[in-house]
């Protein structure tokens, strides 16, 4: 993934914990990169390290980190340094679910090597609606819970999201996503 991910989900635990739990981290992963470089490409198994990693040291289960860091990306990383595509994305929670499909495809022309996830909308109501995500990674469905609801946040809008327990094989989900009215 490009090095921008590995340096939010720095960002987020030196925020949190400080500098000195993240090289505890850096360390058990086995990761000698100290600097991570934005727009440049790294094999997913540094983030995938990390986060296990970060996992063990703050002695949280690897899916409510994600989970966490799904909400602090869209929140932190995504809307203070992209705005215009946060804010080209939609008006209200529901418009920038139905506009994902979209937002990937414009991201993935600016940035060639990233594999950005297939996401559909099904089942559109008022209040709900059904979202299908396809990627190329595996296990990262609590991020994309944490993901919509950092949108939930930055809309304020309530929203809840429910993993759809079926099996649908690795790397791919579908959530019910819902809101007041
Ligand atoms: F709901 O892969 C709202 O590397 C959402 O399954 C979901 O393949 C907002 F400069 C700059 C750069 C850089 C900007 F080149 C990325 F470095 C991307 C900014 C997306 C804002 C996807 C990141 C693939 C890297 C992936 C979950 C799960 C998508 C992460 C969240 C807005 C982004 O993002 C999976 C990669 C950006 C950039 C946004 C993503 C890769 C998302 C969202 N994805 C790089």
């Amino acid at each position: 993934m490009y090095g921008m991910v590995n340096k939010a989900l720095q960002n987020m635990v030196v925020e949190a914990h400080g500098e000195q739990i993240w090289e505890q981290i850096r360390t058990r992963a086995g990761v000698d990169i100290e600097v991570f470089i934005s727009n440049e490409g790294y094999p997913d198994e540094i983030t995938y390290q990390l986060a296990g990693a970060a996992s063990e040291v703050l002695k949280a289960p690897v899916e409510d980190l994600l989970r966490a860091f799904g909400s602090y990306w869209v929140l932190k990383t995504a809307r203070q340094g992209y705005s215009e595509l946060m804010t080209a994305g939609g008006r209200t929670l529901r418009e920038f679910l139905l506009n994902l499909p979209n937002l990937h495809t414009r991201i993935g022309l600016m940035f060639p090597q990233l594999r950005p996830p297939e996401f559909s909308c099904s089942e559109v109501a008022e209040n709900s609606l059904r979202l299908h995500y396809r990627s190329t990674r595996d296990g990262l469905t609590p991020f994309v819970v944490g993901l919509v609801e950092g949108l939930g946040l930055m809309f304020e809008t309530p929203v809840v999201v429910t993993p759809v327990p079926e099996a649908h094989g690795p790397g791919r989900d579908e959530f019910l996503v819902s809101w007041p009215g």
